[in-house]
């Protein structure tokens, strides 16, 4: 994608660099209309958090590696704007975790569904990963969910039984729980649907949650937590973002 003007060593680089992403993946058709809506309410939750991963993010995002390293069917689900901010991040995830990434969007249209197939697949030559990406030829269709957005892939989603699923929308978080898998979310705000209906909810930036666990997959990842408690985490997320705004008042 084309350059950033800004300098690396200006204080909102990370956030520039993100829009100036989402900008280019509008020029290509890769996004929904209402996707700048989204990335703006994910900014202002992640002014709240003061930018940072905390403690209780690290905590949801290593009992979420742990479960897809441990998965027999691990899948990693990919909409327009987790393509834009960090297709790369996923594809270097799938390749660590050998599962298939697939591309799967609410807004879905054929003309989107290319743009974002030729995106990844270019990405992922550029990176020269052996990844499989779906999306191109679904054969089944996510139960609960109407309409194109709930066609899937039979050998990706449907067969999955621990998928993530960053930035999602409630109903089809909802769905896939229904299903019995294990669903993991990334999403900065606590209190969404999708954050809390998960079995796992990583409350922290996308391309920060990913390359998280990116570094966790380096180093090994640990077995999972019996006693790991989402409530908590969520509980965490909300208190971090208060905490913040009582210091800042
Ligand atoms: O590509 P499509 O058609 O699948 O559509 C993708 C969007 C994101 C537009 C669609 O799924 C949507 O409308 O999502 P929502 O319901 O707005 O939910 C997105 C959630 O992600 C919100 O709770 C935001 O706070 C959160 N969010 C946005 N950007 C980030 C984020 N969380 C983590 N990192 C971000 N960069």
């Amino acid at each position: 994608m084309g350059d950033i003007a800004a300098d690396p060593s200006h204080p909102r680089y990370a956030s520039l660099l993100m829009r100036h992403r989402l900008e280019e993946a509008a020029k290509r058709g890769m996004l929904a209309g209402s996707a700048m809506i989204a990335h703006g309410r994910g900014e202002a939750f992640d002014y709240l958090l003061g930018e940072r991963t905390t403690d209780s993010a690290r905590t949801a995002a290593a009992q979420a590696l742990a479960c897809l390293v441990e998965a027999t069917h691990p899948v990693l689900s990919v909409n327009g704007n987790v393509a834009a901010l960090a297709g790369d991040e996923i594809l270097r995830l799938a390749s660590a975790l050998g599962c298939p990434v697939e591309i799967n969007i609410f807004y879905r249209t054929p003309e989107r569904m290319e743009a974002l197939l030729g995106f990844m697949n270019e990405r992922k030559a550029a990176l020269g990963l052996d990844v499989v990406v779906l999306g191109d030829a679904p054969n089944a269709t996510i139960p609960g969910l109407k309409g194109p957005r709930a066609a899937c892939h039979q050998e990706g989603i449907l067969d999955s039984d621990v998928i993530l699923v960053p930035l999602e929308d409630g109903d089809r978080c909802q769905a896939l729980v229904a299903m019995g898998k294990t669903v993991i979310v990334i999403d900065l705000n606590p209190l969404s649907r999708s954050a809390q209906g998960a079995t796992i909810t990583i409350v922290d930036e996308l391309s920060r949650a990913l390359n998280t666990m990116l570094e966790m997959v380096e180093g090994g990842a640990n077995a999972s937590d019996p006693a790991y408690n989402n409530n908590a985490v969520l509980e965490a997320g909300l208190q971090a973002m208060l905490q913040g705004l009582n210091q800042s008042a």
